[in-house]
């Protein structure tokens, strides 16, 4: 008796994230991830640094669909001033400060899926951290990644798995 309350509980709790959103406040539920979106143009290192202040990291991206997922929120929350402008677009944790050529993620997780843009990473300019180019003629060219210089000032996502 006392388990099924307890399952009931639970139950309830699940009905409520569902149907309210698990994610905390300011991020975005899409699929199992929590997405949160600030506009503010910042250095790749603010930019990590105000993803862990929210309990979260820079978005990292393993697969076309999750590059996709976040290009799509990009395009439908940022202003369309930027989404139509080229190198306007946000960071991504993805950078290799460390060792120059190698690739990792601000999150820890392994580097098992790029999407770079042609002739991307070229490192000119010493060019260490990651952001969208915005470049190409349709979104699936336009959400490919660029290395830049860490101190140019970009919009960023931060996520949190659920
Ligand atoms: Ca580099
Ligand atoms: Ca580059």
């Amino acid at each position: 008796m006392k388990s099924n309350f307890t399952i009931s509980l639970f139950l309830l709790a699940a009905i409520a994230c569902l149907s309210q959103g698990c994610c905390p406040e300011r991020f975005m539920q899409v699929g199992n991830r929590c997405y949160y979106f600030n506009s503010d143009k910042v250095d790749w290192h603010d930019a990590r640094d105000a993803c862990l202040e929210l309990g979260a990291h820079l978005v990292s991206i393993h697969s076309f669909q999750e590059s996709a997922q976040v290009y799509a929120l990009w395009k439908s929350l940022a202003d369309d001033r930027f989404t139509s402008n080229l190198y306007e677009a946000y960071w991504i944790g993805l950078n290799d400060q460390q060792t120059e050529g190698v690739f990792k993620w601000s999150d820890g997780t392994p580097t098992d899926y790029t999407l770079w843009h042609d002739g991307e990473p070229n490192n000119s300019r010493g060019e260490d951290c990651v952001a969208a180019l915005n470049a190409g003629s349709n979104d699936q060219d336009r959400q490919k990644w660029n290395d830049y210089p860490c101190g140019l000032l970009k919009s960023y996502f931060c996520r949190i798995p659920l």
